[in-house]
């Protein structure tokens, strides 16, 4: 099996609806390789992870890791020279009609029965005005979803609607942010192992708390238009939290 190219109709469904599902896109042989680096973030989580959602209520050696957060290249060097990662910049590049570059990933790792969501956002959100209609996420489950074990959702067109006004999320002492959204415009994407969602940087989208009975897995892969220069000039709500230090910095103060 090769990679696909994007044809003409998945470049237009992309560019109306801000998000497209691409079936059988990773061969299983390379997810069980990314599989096998992932599951040693999983086990080492104390010191190669972030907990995306950190209960507010826990110390930092107390985190209970409700979302496992790090970065395959911290086990795995060799993950950029991998084919899917070439493919990723090429079939986005394709949906933005932008030269598009890998920038960075990050590893999500849901527990059996004490995940939570990851609320509703868009990545701009997180990345500041700089990204401005520059970036595309391809998220790589490693493993059958649906909205038991944390599929991704989105807003169907959100991508068109600008950048919605974000907040902390309560309870919560790690950066994740949230927005309100219309959920009457929800599309819920279930996938197969190989499948993978692609989504436009200002599309609204969530993944659901795994409420299954093994880990939710899933690689998600951000890239921006090259020469954007990265995240920056953020918006008054991003917030930087470095769980190595625990020290907190509010780089979109005064924005
Ligand atoms: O896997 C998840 O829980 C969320 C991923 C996500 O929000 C993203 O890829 O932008």
């Amino acid at each position: 099996m090769s990679y696909p190219t994007p044809t003409p109709d998945q470049v237009a469904f992309f560019q109306r609806h801000g998000w497209l599902v691409v079936q059988d896109a990773i061969p299983q042989a390379d997810l069980d390789l990314i599989e096998t680096h992932c599951q040693r973030l999983i086990d080492e989580k104390e010191s190669l992870a972030y907990d995306w959602a950190w209960d507010a209520r826990e110390s930092k050696d107390e985190r209970t890791f409700r979302i496992i957060q790090s970065r395959p290249h911290f086990v795995w060097p060799e993950i950029e020279d991998q084919p899917f990662r070439k493919w990723l910049a090429m079939f986005g590049s394709g949906l933005m009609n932008l030269q598009m570059e890998f920038w960075y990933d990050q590893f999500l790792g849901k527990p059996p029965g004490k995940s939570v969501p990851t609320y509703w956002h868009q990545d701009e959100g997180y990345w500041g005005r700089n990204l401005d209609d520059k970036g595309i996420t391809c998220w790589i489950p490693l493993h059958d979803v649906d909205a038991t074990n944390g599929c991704m959702h989105f807003i169907d067109g959100g991508h068109r609607q600008g950048v919605l006004t974000h907040h902390l999320v309560d309870g919560v002492q790690s950066d994740l942010l949230t927005c309100e959204v219309d959920e009457a415009d929800m599309v819920v994407c279930p996938l197969s192992r190989g499948d993978v969602t692609f989504h436009h940087s200002k599309t609204p989208h969530m993944t659901t708390a795994n409420t299954g009975d093994a880990y939710r897995k899933a690689l998600a892969n951000h890239m921006q238009a090259v020469g954007a220069g990265g995240e920056g000039d953020h918006y008054p709500w991003k917030v930087k939290v470095n769980q190595h230090t625990g020290d907190r910095s509010r780089p979109g103060e005064g924005a």
